[in-house]
């Protein structure tokens, strides 16, 4: 069945007609696409990568970039609402765009010279290149300056030597964004992004085995074993710790979108099971208990909603923090959290069949609360802003 949407507030008033037309495209993509097939791949623990071709073709990836580098151009709303659209099918499929877009493009397009733009960013966009971000490390997860991935001068280029864990679309991509230091490793202002080619000397992928959670999508660890790169791998514009923190904040703000929308799955799937699951002789909807949940969760639905349209307003604007960034992704990625499983426990012993959506998108969204910053520590980036005062260390 189509998805309707969930806007109790009227917000589609105001959103302009290509926003509306473009959440429209990747709506109706997403029902006839990904809802067929997504609760197997998340069974078999597959990324449906037959599906990236199509999303090159819809424009979803870095569509925020501009066109004469192969991009959508769009605005930071719409951007935010193909991500909306996207992870209402599932977060694996959010994540993909989200780094392939935030995570890989955004930072060729911030920091690459010329050159690395025009090689890189046309093919990504298409799909015809797929990309992973490599930041976190086994041993600094929360504390990305203490990354202990190296990169020394050798000739003209680079070797670079170290680990990173937890990388989404690791194993499949082309070209790896690697943070490494270039001078000693207390000093993270030496961190620098280089391109990878993951087909260089010394460089190995393999996929992270044993997930409960976004199973349809590729996490690996990846080794660089004196992996050898010439001077165009080195992002010119890339210097210290900002650098990668930068494209974080570009990712969240996709995130605290796109959590949204699997919020609205869940919710969606709620209502209808309620109005027609009969016991005690009349639909649960009728009973005063589950009225409380689904009001709860579509209050905190439109509550998101609003958050969310105002920061990309914000962000179209100019004026955006990473501080509210934060308090987006935090908030957003809790309510989905929370009403993922409360539409869980509304629908009974089917709540936990992967033929509904409301455990896999619960599932899912306990990495989404963990990646990108965890919800600690985007309580103490807020924290820090409000007070003044560092608790991180
Ligand atoms: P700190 O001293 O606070 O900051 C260093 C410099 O960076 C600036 N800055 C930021 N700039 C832009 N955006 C942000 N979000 C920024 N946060 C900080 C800051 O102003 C400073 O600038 P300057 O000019 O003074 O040098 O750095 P710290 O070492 O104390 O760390 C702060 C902390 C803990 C908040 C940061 O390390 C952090 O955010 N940690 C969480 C790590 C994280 O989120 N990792 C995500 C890895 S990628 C991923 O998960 C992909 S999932 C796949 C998907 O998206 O779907
Ligand atoms: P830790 O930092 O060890 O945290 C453990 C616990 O301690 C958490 O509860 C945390 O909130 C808490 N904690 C940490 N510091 C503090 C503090 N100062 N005060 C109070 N509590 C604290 N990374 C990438 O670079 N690229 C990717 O593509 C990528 N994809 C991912 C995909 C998945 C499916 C997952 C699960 C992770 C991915 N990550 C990726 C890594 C992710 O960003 C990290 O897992 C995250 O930053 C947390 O790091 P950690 O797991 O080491 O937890």
């Amino acid at each position: 069945m189509p998805f309707e949407g969930v806007d109790f507030y009227g917000i589609d008033a105001l959103l302009t007609e290509e926003e509306r037309a473009v959440r429209d495209a990747v709506r109706t993509w997403v029902d006839n696409r990904v809802m067929p097939i997504i609760a197997q791949h998340y069974l078999d623990g597959r990324f449906p990568a037959h599906l990236v071709p199509e999303m090159g073709e819809l424009g979803v990836f870095g569509a925020n970039l501009p066109v004469e580098f192969g991009c959508a151009g769009l605005n930071n709303v719409a951007y935010g609402l193909i991500m909306q659209e996207l992870e209402r099918g599932d977060s694996g499929l959010r994540s993909f765009a989200s780094v392939q877009g935030a995570l890989v493009m955004y930072p060729i397009h911030e920091f690459g010279s010329e050159p690395q733009r025009r090689r890189w960013l046309p093919e990504l966009a298409r799909g015809r290149v797929i990309g992973c971000f490599g930041l976190t490390e086994a041993d600094h997860g929360s504390d990305p300056a203490g990354l202990t991935t190296t990169a020394r001068p050798a000739g003209d280029g680079w070797v670079l030597n170290g680990g990173k864990m937890w990388i989404t679309n690791g194993s499949s991509a082309q070209i790896a964004i690697i943070w490494a230091k270039t001078g000693r490793l207390e000093e993270p202002d030496s961190i620098r992004g280089f391109i990878v080619p993951t087909d260089a000397p010394g460089f190995s992928a393999r996929d992270q085995k044993g997930k409960l959670s976004l199973r349809a999508s590729d996490t690996s660890e990846l080794v660089l074993d004196n992996v050898p790169v010439g001077p165009d791998a080195l992002l010119p514009g890339s210097r210290g710790l900002k650098a990668p923190l930068k494209c974080l904040t570009a990712a969240r703000f996709g995130i605290a979108w796109g959590s949204v929308g699997a919020a609205m799955a869940c919710y969606d799937e709620a209502l209808r099971y309620a109005q027609t699951r009969v016991m005690f002789g009349k639909p649960i909807g009728g009973f005063q208990l589950q009225q409380a949940r689904l009001v709860e969760m579509l209050t905190e639905i439109t509550k998101a909603q609003l958050l969310a349209l105002h920061l990309g307003r914000l962000k179209d604007g100019g004026t955006v923090t990473p501080q509210q960034v934060s308090l987006a992704k935090r908030n957003n990625v809790q309510i989905a959290t929370d009403i993922a499983r409360e539409a869980r426990r509304l629908l009974g012993a089917n709540g936990i069949l992967a033929e509904y959506q409301a455990m896999r998108h619960l599932a899912n969204l306990e990495s989404v609360y963990t990646y990108e910053g965890t919800h600690d520590i985007h309580t103490l980036i807020l924290g820090e802003d409000i007070t003044g005062l560092d608790a991180f260390q």
